[in-house]
């Protein structure tokens, strides 16, 4: 068993439910069992900036399956949620990324791991704070990676916001 973090987003539709069915998916796979969740985040869209603002979370699973096993996983989900939304309600997205998986680092383009961009980027680095603070990433702990990325807009999401 493994401990891992992903990152989900979701910036079309109704984003809180996609999120919500994107967990569920995850916790549904064979060999992946989602341990915490961090609240909802709204998230101003980082690099293409003409799109609607993102809601983000990070979960931390305990997973049996092997690195790209899990990365298939999360594929998977992606494709199920796609498929379901095209049918059913017109486009929507979902996005699953792997952030961290303990003792395993990879620099492969396929799979590339802690992800390469998560410490330049607020909506991963604020929820996964909430999550485990004081996890080491390079040498430096989650929490202090977060406190230089605080001009970039994050807000967490109140319960009656969902
Ligand atoms: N890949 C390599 N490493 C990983 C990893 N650790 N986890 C490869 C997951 N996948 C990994 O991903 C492209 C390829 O990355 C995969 O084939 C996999 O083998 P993708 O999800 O198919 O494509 P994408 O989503 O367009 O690319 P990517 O890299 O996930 O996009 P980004 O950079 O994550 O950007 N702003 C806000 N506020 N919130 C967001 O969630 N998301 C993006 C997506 C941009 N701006 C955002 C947000
Ligand atoms: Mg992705």
């Amino acid at each position: 068993m493994s401990k891992s973090y992903l990152s989900l987003g979701s910036n079309m539709g109704d984003r809180i439910a996609n999120l919500k069915m994107a967990v569920d998916l995850l916790n549904q796979t064979t060999g992946i069992q989602v341990v915490n969740k961090s609240s909802f985040y709204t998230t101003a869209p980082v690099g293409y900036l003409d799109q609607n603002d993102f809601i983000n979370i990070v979960i931390e699973i305990e997973t049996e399956l092997e690195p790209m096993a899990l990365l298939s996983g999360c594929q998977s989900v992606e494709i199920e949620l796609k498929r379901v939304r095209l049918i059913h309600w017109g486009p929507r997205t979902i996005d699953v990324d792997i952030l961290w998986i303990e003792n395993f680092k990879s620099d492969l383009e396929i799979l590339t791991v802690p992800h390469c961009r998560m410490l330049e980027r607020a909506f991963v680095m604020v929820p996964l704070s909430e999550l485990n603070p004081s996890l080491l990433i390079d040498q430096q702990m989650v929490i202090e990676w977060c406190s230089h990325l605080a001009d970039q807009e994050v807000r967490k999401m109140t319960h009656e916001e969902w």
